[in-house]
């Protein structure tokens, strides 16, 4: 069986759908996940899609993507721009990691401006609502068949 891309969301992202809607969009999280499971499938690969609201937890999700997959695509939430621990996580593993976000931190506050995750990954996609997500999983899929 083939190994999953992971898909890891950080912190308030299962409230999506409802509150805020003109930041982060109509959609909740079970429909994002519905979106690249349907993608994923059409390109030959697998997700797993979790979200934590706990640091330690998606650390170990990125340890355990690490192990079992062969790629993570994270939206590390209010985590982007606090976590060495993330950082670290991701600095450890050996799988190429894709950061994601719904809106577009650069064009907010400007505590958004910085993000430890982006020092740690391959790339960044950001402010395309849902659209990032599977922007991220194209990145992944050209990644991982060139
Ligand atoms: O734009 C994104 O995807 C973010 O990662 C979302 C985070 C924010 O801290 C980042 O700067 C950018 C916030 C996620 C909170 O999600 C909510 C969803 C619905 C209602 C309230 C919060």
């Amino acid at each position: 069986m083939s190994k999953p891309i992971y898909i890891i969301n950080g912190p308030n992202l299962n409230l999506l759908g409802t509150r805020e809607p003109e930041i982060y969009g109509s959609q909740t999280l079970a429909d994002i996940e519905t979106l690249c499971r349907n993608a994923a499938k059409a390109n030959g690969f697998k997700i797993e899609f979790l979200q934590s609201n706990i640091e330690g937890e998606i650390v170990d999700a990125i340890q355990d993507a690490g192990k079992k997959g062969v790629a993570i695509i994270i939206n590390p939430a209010a985590y982007t721009h606090t976590s060495v621990a993330l950082y670290d996580a991701i600095k450890a593993v050996s799988v190429p990691c894709i950061e994601v976000h719904l809106s577009q931190p650069a064009a907010r506050e400007s505590f958004r401006r910085r993000s430890f995750v982006s020092e740690a990954s391959v790339g960044t996609i950001s402010g395309f609502g849902a659209n990032s997500y599977l922007l991220g999983l194209q990145a992944v899929f050209d990644l991982l068949k060139s």
